[in-house]
């Protein structure tokens, strides 16, 4: 057994980091039942019609024990649960979710990596709130979001991504699980190779046939035992099954916009009123985006919601933050409503700035594109 040696100092590096995962409990079905509560407490599945060859996006926990799952076929899953209630999917209600949710982890840290619209990786190590203890901010988080969005959502707390990723699965729904640094070693030892991630369906019955079953397996084999038997992927599965990741919480996927915005108590009457709001968001922007770095603006939006909760988005393609660029958005989205605006928003695209580099000297030409969507205010 050679695990215990491997306390290097790279298993040092990470065990001073916090890392906690957040997954919201079947997502888009929760979100419905929140917005439904006679669907509560019965099977439910969000997807596409069985009539219409639809699949199952997810369900919840109810449709579950009926052996409905994510991916499969809608009519299979009226087949094993008659009583099965499918809902179709609104994906704006579920952005909307999402953008509220990530609301609750800005208070906490900067450094989330988001993976999809439920899942998040946030490192909390330099975060001060609760003593430090990633812990208590993780169930800070969950009431929160429990509380500003009405769905429940699990965490796993561990010393890097590849743990707390597995840990936030161990107490789902509505609940967390924590690896300390010092339970790391067991913890791992008794995992399904299955877990690792990378190990897919033939990577899984190859290491069944060597008789590699848990991480405790695997950190039986040297290095080269692995290489010779898993090519490059060898050296990553030494790491993974003594619980090494050294992989960062990445934020750059989530640097796609900075904006500000804001719901004022009495709504903006007229176009001169909209203006007017606009031109004191600006600093505020400019102050937002001078804490941003290494990043190239790519477009301007406005985005303004009219009193009757209309939201439009107006955009255009820009490499700075131009005012007059600003008015004339403004212009165009007040137009598309014409009547009182409650909310105002000014914000600008960006990308990293490496991208940028690729193709420098490309000139931008100006266009306009646009979105509008109703939304419906719970
Ligand atoms: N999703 C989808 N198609 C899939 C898998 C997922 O459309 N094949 C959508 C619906 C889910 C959301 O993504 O609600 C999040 O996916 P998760 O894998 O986190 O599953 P859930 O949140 O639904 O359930 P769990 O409680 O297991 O996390
Ligand atoms: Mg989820």
């Amino acid at each position: 057994m050679e695990q215990a040696a491997s306390a290097s100092s790279d298993a040092q590096t990470q065990s001073q980091r916090k890392i906690i995962h957040c997954d919201c409990d079947c997502f888009y079905a929760s979100i419905e039942m929140r917005d439904n509560q006679a669907l509560v407490g019965r099977p439910i599945a969000v997807g596409g019609s069985p009539d219409r060859r639809g699949v199952v996006a997810t369900c919840n926990y109810e449709a579950r024990e009926f052996g409905i799952h994510s991916a499969m076929a809608s009519a299979t899953a009226r087949r094993l649960c008659p009583d099965l209630i499918i809902i179709r999917p609104d994906m704006e209600k579920y952005r909307r979710a999402s953008e509220q949710i990530h609301t609750v982890f800005q208070r906490y840290t900067d450094l989330i990596e988001p993976l999809s619209l439920d899942e998040a990786f946030l490192d909390v190590s330099d975060c001060p709130d609760f003593g430090g203890s990633a812990t208590r901010i993780a169930t800070a988080i969950r009431k929160e979001v429990h509380e500003l969005v009405g769905i429940t959502i699990s965490a796993g707390i561990a010393p890097n991504k590849f743990l707390a990723k597995i840990a936030s699965d161990w107490n789902k729904p509505n609940g967390q699980f924590v690896v300390l640094p010092e339970q790391v070693s067991e913890f791992v030892a008794e995992l399904p190779v299955k877990k690792l991630h990378g190990v897919g369906k033939v990577t899984a019955k190859k290491m069944q046939r060597l008789r590699l079953f848990t991480c405790g397996d695997l950190r039986q084999l040297s290095e080269d035992q692995l290489h010779a038997h898993f090519g490059s992927f060898g050296e990553r599965l030494h790491q993974l099954s003594r619980g090494i990741d050294l992989r960062p919480v990445s934020t750059d996927r989530i640097r796609k916009s900075v904006s500000v915005e804001n719901t004022f108590d009495a709504d903006l009457p007229d176009l001169a009123s909209c203006k007017a709001a606009l031109v004191e968001l600006l600093p505020k922007l400019a102050k937002r985006l001078a804490k941003v770095e290494d990043y190239v603006i790519k477009k301007q939006f406005v985005k303004l919601k009219f009193n009757d909760f209309v939201i439009t988005t107006v955009e255009m393609l820009s490499p700075e933050t131009d005012v007059e660029n600003f008015l004339t958005l403004c212009e165009q989205g007040f137009s598309r409503g014409d009547r009182p605006v409650r909310l105002l928003g000014v914000g600008v695209r960006v990308e990293p700035l490496e991208t940028e580099l690729d193709h420098s000297g490309a000139q931008l030409p100006l266009a306009l594109s646009s979105s509008e969507e109703q939304e419906s205010e719970s």
